[in-house]
């Protein structure tokens, strides 16, 4: 993380509890204090709250999360009017450097676990059930904003080409050359969605066209943009972030 600035203009209270908490969030697990207040919904400036995640944070690693954490609970949805506009570019590059496909000649790779491995289309994956969701999507970087995105529910998919569900991970390659992991769970939770629309158009190439995969319960950077390739795996994939000292569970 050390290319990377953490802004926190929320954290105003400076009580000598709240900055060794951010100083261990940051060190240990990459997540500022605002970042975290706004994935779990606590209110960090009220001490109850901050006791109870200094006590969670005294067992906190990914085994213990993943345990913790019930992962069919929703992240929140807001309305129309909360959508944050412009909504923020990034990546770890510039917008100038943005790369983009051929979207007709695009297809999504599958490997790993899974019993049909034939590529699929973008119109292949229009004509499945689509879901919608207005939700906040919140950057290790210290900063947040609520989308629209719509698409093809996870589940369905993996269920559709044969995935084996029981195994522990999705691993995701972008045609970026980014990549990402997510638990079995997380790949299963009902708000993880490809999405193919952002504000009910097409993706536009800033936002990952043609398809990024959404997790709302998950950090910005576990949200892969620009997909080519999906596989499930027992072997821990990692990731762009998480090789250089990201937490890899980074959510709830
Ligand atoms: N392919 C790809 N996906 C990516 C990234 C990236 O650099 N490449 N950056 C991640 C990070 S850190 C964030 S905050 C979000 C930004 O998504 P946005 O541009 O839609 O806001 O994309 C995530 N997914
Ligand atoms: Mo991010």
């Amino acid at each position: 993380m050390s290319a990377r600035t953490i802004r926190n203009p929320d954290l105003t209270d400076q009580r000598p509890e709240l900055v060794r908490l951010e100083r261990r969030l940051l060190l240990r697990h990459g997540l500022s204090l605002g970042a975290l207040s706004l994935l779990t919904g606590c209110n960090l400036h009220d001490g109850d709250a901050v006791d109870r995640v200094l006590w969670a944070m005294s067992r906190w690693n990914d085994r213990v999360q993943a345990a913790l954490f019930n992962p069919n609970r929703l992240a929140p949805t807001y309305p129309e009017s909360a959508i944050t506009d412009p909504f923020p570019f990034n990546a770890y590059y510039s917008e100038a450097e943005i790369r983009t496909v051929d979207t007709a000649a695009w297809r999504l790779e599958l490997s790993g676990l899974i019993a049909d491995k034939r590529p699929w289309s973008l119109e292949q994956l229009r004509a499945l059930p689509q879901v919608s969701q207005i939700t906040r999507h919140v950057c290790v970087e210290g900063w947040s904003a609520i989308g629209k995105w719509r698409g093809v529910p996870f589940r369905t998919f993996l269920e559709r080409v044969g995935a084996d569900t029981s195994a522990r991970y999705v691993g995701f390659r972008c045609f970026d050359n980014y990549s990402t992991s997510i638990d079995m769970a997380t790949a299963m939770h009902p708000q993880t969605i490809l999405a193919l629309d952002y504000r009910d158009a097409p993706l536009p190439p800033k936002y990952g066209s043609p398809v990024k995969l959404r997790v709302p319960t998950k950090l910005g950077f576990k949200n892969p943009k620009y997909l080519a390739a999906v596989f499930v795996t027992n072997d821990y994939p990692g990731g762009y972030w998480e090789d250089q000292g990201y937490n890899w569970f980074s959510g709830s």
